[in-house]
């Protein structure tokens, strides 16, 4: 059999699944490709920059809509491609057909749910059982997980990663040195490169109330710029209500491209176009409009409603996301004592950890 990637990007873009066979021939090519790129890959600008997309299919559809089609428009995807949303397994078709294709111009970053033990709770895995009838293509693509990048340099200017920064990780050679290959580790600098979270009220390194990873502060970020002579930190993994959030002096930018993210969250998204001069520009946007996608049957909703403890679809019950009183929904472990997730422009995403590590 000869692969033939336009034809499955083509049926991709139809909303048409691939045969397990197809994925796994995929999956194995791709991880040839990625074995032989650096934990720290180099790319030019023009770039356009995405976050968080979380199985949000028909809102990744809108995204190529908005930033324009490979290979025309060059991408970095920015991880968490998975889990939470309907569609995870076609999301991760299409951007791995389309890292294949285009090598050079489609850029895939670790995230943190791009691992077995948190896409085994938070919906991936599940999903891959409905569709498939069995875990086959689950184990083909985080077999793959174990082969994405964790970094991305935009123009020797721009550090662009998942999470952030680690207290063990004070150069850009420390970071081309980690063993990449194997599942995300509980601790050491990967995990915190795919877990870490900026905090604008402090200066150093802190715990982290994710339980992974650390929150890091603005004398962090200077020195790590400075150190590596760089002027910008590019990440995603926290949700943010006007789609991206710009901190410590427009030292660091988070980018979130799940619009309504859950489908249910009410926030806006955005995609960042980095230009040929270092210019930055959000282009934020907000869910696709809901007659252009299928709404969830009943028994999707039913998936996401049993034996996830985040019950995206929980109609009222304790794991609501941002339910009343939900002892496990959005912001609702916050630090800060509240219920609500709208008290800053960044908020945490769902405190994965708390779950993942129980
Ligand atoms: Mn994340």
């Amino acid at each position: 059999m000869v692969l033939d990637l336009n034809a499955c990007i083509d049926s991709l873009f139809q909303r048409q699944l691939l045969a397990e066979s197809v994925i796994k021939e995929i999956c194995e090519k791709t991880k040839e490709l990625l074995m032989s790129e650096s934990n720290v890959v180099h790319i030019n600008a023009p770039v356009t920059v995405v976050g968080d997309i979380h199985g949000q299919f028909y809102d990744l559809l809108e995204i190529f809509k908005i930033g324009g089609y490979c290979p025309d428009t060059n991408y970095l995807f920015l991880g968490d491609y998975v889990d939470r949303g309907l569609y995870s397994v076609e999301t991760i078709s299409i951007l791995t057909c389309l890292k294949l294709r285009y090598p050079d111009r489609v850029q895939l970053v670790r995230g943190n749910h791009e691992s077995r033990a948190v896409t085994q709770t938070y919906g991936f895995y599940t999903e891959c059982m409905k569709k498939y009838g069995s875990a086959q293509v689950w184990h083909y693509f985080t077999d793959l997980f174990d082969y994405l990048t964790l970094s991305v340099v935009i123009d020797n200017m721009i550090f662009c990663v998942h999470g952030g920064l680690s207290p063990s990780i004070h150069t850009i050679d420390q970071i081309k040195v980690i063993d990449r290959f194997k599942e995300i580790p509980h601790e050491g600098p990967m995990a915190d490169l795919v877990w870490s979270d900026p905090d604008p009220g402090r200066e150093e390194f802190a715990v982290s109330p994710r339980g992974a990873g650390y929150t890091f502060g603005s004398l962090v970020v200077e020195k790590f710029l400075h150190e590596n002579r760089m002027d910008h930190i590019l990440r995603a993994h926290q949700l943010c209500m006007e789609g991206f959030q710009v901190l410590f002096d427009d030292q660091l930018s988070t980018v979130w491209s799940a619009p309504n993210y859950c489908y249910r969250c009410g926030n806006l998204a955005s995609i960042l176009e980095v230009g040929v001069n270092g210019e930055r520009h959000f282009n934020v946007f907000e869910a696709s409009p809901e007659n252009e996608r299928p709404l969830p049957t009943e028994a999707q909703r039913a998936l996401f409603s049993n034996g996830i403890p985040t019950g995206l679809f929980a109609n009222g019950n304790s794991n609501g996301l941002g339910a009343n009183g939900a002892s496990n929904g959005l912001g609702g472990n916050g630090s800060n004592g509240s219920n609500g997730f709208v008290t800053t422009n960044a908020i945490e995403a769902p405190q994965d950890p708390i779950h993942y590590f129980l």
